[in-house]
């Protein structure tokens, strides 16, 4: 059986921004509010409980704008929004820069608006971070000629970052705001990115194959999804018939990542008993097409592991009563010393060859510890963990998404052919019609069709 994993991913990461290296909370996702077509007045985005810690943790919201947008000189006036704290009214926007900031924007160049966010939040930053409900921040810009705010500053993707300090070349936005700087953002890739497989989202008895290398047989291997012993989710349960077992997936990284952006793997071994060990851990990397199954050497893969199986030099592979974090780096799977899986089979020359399958986005991937089929040798394996040393796949903004229903100043538009508006109390308001419907400011739930869509009206 194989059974494709797409690794979730969390990052922590960091960037260069000219000679500084900035903390970098998160890659902000597209933006999700005010982003229908031929709006734009404030385009922005829903802050969600993530998102929302985030946000706390970080100290700038850079937005990254690259080309001309609506005026190669500079921008015009552009303004903050926030919900203030105020639940479902307490807007409030601030104007970030009069009415023209000159800095010159050219086909190609990247200009970034580092805002400040706790200084443009100012008394209500306390209250912002406590919301649960209706937090978002958005940018106001009135660029004509029919563009969305997203298109007039060229807006390319946003940041959230820790503190940043004002580059040479930089001009202030007003006050204490921020600042707006030149620059392709270069990433500092430490400590990088992890995908994680955790098996909570596994179906509780769900089995995985496992092959085993070097020349031993199956004998009744399983590997079958189970509560963790002792977290909450679910963890994979291995009891191992043989030597030299791996269980195998198949994995499909994130678009933008390959196995040459792997920097380690990460997994958490626990024994059924409890006990502290000292183990070999084994595993491959192998091309989707690769001949898979027992008996087949793990060496005839492009890359594969088996550490030390001698007595004195196993590595520890779990602790007592609790789970244990086993990290190897890449630079170990191809150190000869650490990696001695040719020594298994007496073969000195085949060597790892991370080159012949780096370009691979998705591949075969073994991993488990070597060790006897007795009953006591039962373990528990969760968070897989590939520890990528690149980060590419940061989301591009899009330039424009229809959402069926969305508010603009004193009208609500409908993309369909009619919508029911209600209040938050659940009282229907006005039967919408396709196109513009005017109402009253304030936060309204609209129905249309079988999608229900929060929209502000300001
Ligand atoms: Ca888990």
């Amino acid at each position: 059986m194989k059974k494709t994993v797409l690794f979730l991913f969390a990052l922590m990461l960091s960037f260069g921004a000219s000679a500084q290296c900035v903390n970098l909370v998160t890659a902000l996702p597209d933006p999700d509010v005010g982003v229908a077509p031929d709006l734009g007045d404030f385009q922005g985005w829903s802050v969600n409980a993530a998102l929302m810690e985030e946000l706390a943790e970080a100290k700038f919201l850079v937005i990254q704008t690259e080309g001309v947008g609506n005026n190669a000189d500079g921008f015009g006036g552009m303004k903050f929004a926030f919900q203030g704290g105020d639940p479902y009214s307490g807007w409030t926007d601030i104007g970030l820069n009069g009415d023209w900031l000159t800095f010159p924007r050219a086909d190609g160049k990247i200009v970034n608006i580092a805002l400040n966010i706790a200084n443009l939040m100012g008394d209500k930053y306390a209250a912002f971070l406590e919301l649960t409900d209706w937090a978002q921040v958005m940018i106001g810009y009135w660029p004509g000629g029919g563009m969305t705010t997203i298109q007039g500053l060229g807006i390319t993707k946003a940041f959230l970052t820790g503190d940043i300090a004002k580059p040479a070349g930089a001009v202030d936005l007003n006050s204490n705001y921020g600042f707006v700087f030149e620059g392709a953002m270069d990433f500092c890739l430490t400590p990088s990115l992890d995908l994680v497989f955790d098996f909570n989202a596994e179906t509780i008895g769900t089995t995985f194959p496992i092959m085993h290398g070097w020349g031993w047989p199956d004998a009744k291997s399983v590997a079958v999804v189970a509560a963790d012993p002792l977290r909450s989710g679910n963890s994979l349960n291995v009891t191992p018939g043989n030597y030299d077992g791996a269980v195998y997936f198949e994995v499909a990284l994130p678009d933008g990542l390959t196995v040459a952006d792997i920097k380690g793997i990460k997994a958490d071994f626990y024994f059924a008993d409890g006990t502290e060990r000292n183990g070999t851990v084994e595993g491959f990397i192998a091309p989707l097409d690769a001949v898979i199954g027992s008996g087949t050497n793990f060496n005839t893969y492009p890359v594969w592991l088996k550490t030390s199986d001698k007595d004195g030099s196993m590595i520890q592979v779990s602790a007592a009563g609790e789970w244990f974090t086993v990290e190897i780096t890449r630079d170990q799977i191809e150190d000869e010393g650490f990696n001695i899986g040719r020594r298994a089979t007496g073969d000195k020359g085949i060597s790892v060859d991370f080159a012949a399958i780096d370009d691979a986005t998705e591949f075969m991937f073994g991993l488990g510890l070597s060790i006897g089929g007795e009953a006591a040798n039962v373990y528990f394996m969760d968070n897989i963990t590939f520890v990528f040393d690149g980060f590419n796949a940061i989301p591009q903004v899009k330039l424009v998404t229809a959402a069926p229903a969305f508010g603009i100043a004193g009208n609500i538009v409908v993309n369909a052919d009619a919508a029911s508006i209600f209040d938050f109390s659940g009282r229907l308001v006005a039967k919408a019609v396709n196109g513009l419907n005017p109402i009253a400011p304030g936060l309204y739930i609209v129905k249309v069709g079988a999608q229900t869509v929060k929209v502000v009206v300001k």
